[in-house]
C-alpha cells in the first residue's frame, strides 16, 4: 500500500470529492475512495454512516433544491449502493448474535437506508436475512415462519406508508417476533412507531446496532394498539382516492390558470402532487396527527418554489380537495392548518 492512499475521513475534501463521485456517476471512482479509506483504517461503519449515508442526504438536498435532476439523484443512488457493496465485500464477521430479518414496508422503495442497517448488524455478528424495498406484509409473515428469527428491523421512511406498517407490526408481533422501527416515516423520535405498536424504534443503524445488542427483547409495557383502522374518514378518503386526486385536477384547471399552458410532464408531475396531498392527509388520519400533514406541506412548498411553481398552487391545490371533504372535519381541520402554512 503505498503511503498516498492512506485516506482518512479528516482529509480535506474528502466528502466533497466522494459527492463529486457520486454525482457524475464514476463507480469506479467512488469505490476507489472506499477502498483507499479502508487500507487507511477507517472503521467500515464510519465509511458507512458519515460517508456513503451523508452523502445521500446531501443528495437528497440537491434533488430537493432542484439543482440535481431526478435521474442524477437516482444514478448517485445506484453508486452509493455499489460502494456500500464494496465496503460489505471486505468485511467478514461470523454471526454470534440472533437473527434479524430486515424488510422496507409494503410501497416503500427506500431500500438503501435499510442496506446500510443489515451491513451494520452484520458487522455486529448478527445473521442478517435483507428482504430489501417493498415488502408485502403477508409475504414477511411467511417468511418469518420459515426462519425464526429473533426480530424483525422494519423501515418507514415516508409517513404514506404508515397504515401498511401498522398492518406489518402487527403480523410480526402475531407470529410472535419482536419488531424494532426506524426511518423517519415513523414521525419526529420515532412517535408513531411506538403508537402503530412497534417494540421498539432507533433512529439510525448505530443506535439499532446498540440497542439489539443489550436490551432485547425490550420488558417494557405491552404497546398500545388503538384502533385506527376503524376511522372512518381515512376509509372514506382512501377507498375515493382516485376520485379526489381527478376532481381536484379538473377543478385545477379551473381555479389555476397558468395550468392551462402546462405541458405532458408538468401535468404528470402536478398530478403525482396530488396524489401525495391525498396519501399524506390519509396518513395524517390515520395516525390522527396533523404534524404528518403539515409537515408535508411545509416540504413540499419548498420544493415546489425551487421548481419555481408559486406558493399559490399549492394553496389552489389543498383548496381543491379541501372542498371535496366539506362533511369530514378531522380532514378539513388538517387541510385547513395546511393551508395556513403557505405563505403568499
Ligand atoms: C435515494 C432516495 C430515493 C430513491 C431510493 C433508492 C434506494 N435504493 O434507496 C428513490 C428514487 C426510489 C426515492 C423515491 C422517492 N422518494 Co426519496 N429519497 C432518497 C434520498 C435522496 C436518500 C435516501 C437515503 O438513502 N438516505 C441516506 C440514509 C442513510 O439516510 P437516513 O435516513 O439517515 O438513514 C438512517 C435512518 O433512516 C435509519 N433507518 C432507516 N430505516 C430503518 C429501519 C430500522 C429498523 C432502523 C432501526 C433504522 C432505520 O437508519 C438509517 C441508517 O443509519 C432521500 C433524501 C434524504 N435526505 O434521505 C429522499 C427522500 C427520503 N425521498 C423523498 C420522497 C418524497 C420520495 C418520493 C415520494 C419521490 C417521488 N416524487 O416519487 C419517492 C417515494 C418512493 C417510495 N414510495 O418509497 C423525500 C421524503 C420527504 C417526506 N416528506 O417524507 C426525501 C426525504 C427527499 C427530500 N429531501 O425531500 N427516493
Amino acid at each position: 500500500m503505498s503511503v498516498a492512499s492512506r485516506r482518512t475521513l479528516d482529509d480535506p475534501g474528502v466528502f466533497e470529492e466522494f459527492l463529486t463521485l457520486v454525482g457524475e456517476g464514476d463507480e469506479y471512482g467512488a469505490v476507489e475512495v472506499v477502498d483507499e479509506l479502508l487500507d487507511g483504517g477507517v472503521p467500515p461503519q464510519r465509511i458507512m454512516i458519515d460517508l456513503i449515508g451523508g452523502t445521500q442526504a446531501r443528495v437528497g438536498e440537491l434533488w430537493a433544491a432542484n439543482r440535481w435532476s431526478v435521474a442524477r439523484e437516482h444514478a448517485a443512488t445506484a453508486i452509493s449502493e455499489r460502494a456500500l457493496a464494496a465496503v460489505a465485500a471486505r468485511t467478514n464477521v461470523r454471526p454470534s448474535r440472533g437473527r434479524v430479518t430486515i424488510a422496507c414496508v409494503d410501497g416503500e422503495w427506500h431500500a438503501l437506508p435499510t442496506r446500510i442497517l443489515a451491513e451494520m448488524l452484520r458487522l455486529d455478528g448478527w445473521r442478517v436475512d435483507f428482504l430489501g424495498a417493498n415488502v408485502p406484509g403477508p409475504h414477511l409473515v411467511t417468511h418469518l415462519h420459515q426462519t425464526g428469527p429473533d426480530v424483525v428491523a422494519l423501515s418507514c421512511m415516508i409517513a404514506t406508508r404508515l397504515p401498511r406498517a401498522h398492518a406489518a407490526i402487527t403480523a410480526c408481533r402475531a407470529a410472535g417476533v419482536p419488531v424494532i422501527a426506524g426511518g423517519p416515516g415513523f414521525g419526529p423520535g420515532g412517535r408513531y412507531a411506538q403508537r402503530l405498536g412497534a417494540d421498539a424504534w432507533a433512529a439510525g443503524a448505530e443506535e439499532a446496532v446498540y440497542r439489539l445488542a443489550r436490551n432485547w427483547p425490550p420488558h417494557g409495557q405491552d404497546p398500545q394498539l388503538p384502533a385506527y383502522l376503524a376511522d372512518e374518514e381515512y376509509t372514506y378518503v382512501v377507498r375515493n382516492r382516485p376520485e379526489l386526486i381527478g376532481t381536484a385536477m379538473r377543478q385545477l384547471t379551473g381555479a389555476y390558470p397558468a395550468m392551462r399552458d402546462y405541458n405532458q410532464r408538468q401535468l404528470d408531475a402536478t398530478a403525482e402532487d396530488m396524489a401525495h396531498i391525498v396519501d399524506f392527509l390519509a396518513a395524517a388520519l390515520y395516525v390522527s396527527e396533523t404534524a404528518v400533514f403539515t409537515d408535508f406541506v411545509a416540504w413540499t412548498g419548498s420544493v415546489l418554489q425551487a421548481r419555481g411553481v408559486p406558493p399559490v398552487a399549492l394553496r389552489v391545490g389543498l383548496g381543491t380537495v379541501q372542498s371535496q371533504l366539506r362533511d369530514f372535519p378531522a380532514a378539513t381541520a388538517m387541510l385547513t392548518a395546511g393551508v395556513r402554512l403557505i405563505n403568499g
